[in-house]
């Protein structure tokens, strides 16, 4: 089933005729249009693209499945989504609750006298990757699974972390993926405790465990690796401890993954570990999280996660121990629900790395 047909079969479990994507994310997924301005309507008949005189031939080069609107000032958004609702017979149009500003919903409000706006939740739009999508997240974790074995050879004491972000970045793209899928954390050291230590001036030094959490982009789709390695045999042997404490969280969470298992299941046996290691209060984070156009999305692998993991999500494993004055440690990997199973689709060896 193709990705509006799925759409328009949730449109009555949302108690509405119709849904107005505002987002990027939900935009792209439906039209695969990539422009950065335009607002799709999703009708239980039809699919509408409206965007303006700027976008208009990357619209009809890359959204051919979807009707075209353009917007100009005698036809501004508020005018189409009226006008598409009454040709639809739309009475509640659902509007993305996480995304629409409170300034466009009383404007678009105030044109729709017939129509009523509903904020709904569009999280799980997402969630059950078709074939594509995985093709698409499986490049991007190839380019940064080459990426991290390339700096391993060229990283050396002395030069600063974001100068190993910049490299990164150059790497990504030299491999084809369209640039970072969030801000590269390349914490050092001390630094490692921070958990989102994104790369600071501090120099690398022979006596650090360096932790570098990234991504690429490619063709819209994310990717999210860490890999946490020791500099020299210099490092504080209490951090090689604990590497092999992460390391069993996140391999055993990882077996734990498969179809219907309960996402704060996978969360809870990666927690038992480092707490029985006596490291629980070091681990203040989640699990890991659902991957795909954002880098974070439903569903998430925490304490508190309701979800449950389905065939086709795409979720990070990072287990991680963040001690301050000492440093810290993260092991993440990307796992694909299989229908029996699971696939490590990130495939960067994690026994620890000593660059010299
Ligand atoms: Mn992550």
């Amino acid at each position: 089933m193709d990705r509006i047909t799925q759409i328009q079969k949730k449109l009555s479990e949302m108690q509405v005729d119709g849904l107005l994507l505002t987002s990027f994310s939900n935009m792209y997924y439906v039209s695969s249009f990539t422009g950065t301005t335009a607002t799709v309507l999703v009708s239980k008949k039809d699919v509408y693209i409206l965007t303006d005189f700027r976008y208009q031939i990357q619209v009809a080069k890359q959204s051919t499945h979807c009707n075209f609107k353009l917007v100009d000032d005698d036809h501004p958004i508020a005018y189409w989504i009226e006008a598409l609702c009454i040709q639809d017979d739309i009475a509640r149009l659902g509007v993305e609750e996480d995304h629409l500003t409170i300034g466009l919903y009383n404007q678009y409000q105030n044109v729709l006298s017939d129509v009523t706006l509903v904020p709904v939740d569009v999280s799980k739009l997402r969630t059950q990757k078709d074939a594509t999508e995985v093709e698409f997240i499986q490049k991007a974790i190839d380019i940064v699974d080459e990426t991290i074995t390339e700096i391993y050879d060229i990283i050396a004491p002395g030069m600063s972390e974001k100068e190993v972000e910049w490299k990164l970045l150059e790497k990504i793209r030299s491999k084809g993926g369209d640039g970072f899928s969030f801000s590269a954390i390349v914490a050092s050291g001390h630094r490692g405790s921070m958990p989102h230590g994104v790369a600071s001036d501090k120099l690398i030094e022979e006596s650090d465990m360096v932790t570098i959490d990234f991504g690429a982009k490619y063709k819209g789709y994310c990717s999210d690796l860490t890999r946490t390695f020791a500099m020299s045999s210099k490092v504080d042997p209490k951090l090689v401890e604990l590497y092999h404490i992460v390391l069993k969280a996140n391999e055993e969470a990882i077996k734990a993954c498969g179809p219907y298992v309960p996402c704060v299941e996978v969360d809870k046996v990666a927690r038992y570990i480092i707490s029985e290691a006596g490291y629980g209060a070091y681990f203040a984070h989640g699990t890991g999280h659902g991957l795909g156009i954002d880098i974070h999305e439903y569903p998430r692998l925490n304490q508190l996660s309701q979800a449950v993991l389905l065939p086709g999500m795409v979720v990070t494993v990072e287990p991680g121990i963040y001690i301050e004055g000492l440093g810290g440690i993260r092991i993440e990997d990307d796992i694909l629900i299989t229908e029996d199973g699971y696939i490590r689709l990130t495939k960067s060896p994690k026994t620890l790395k000593y660059i010299r």
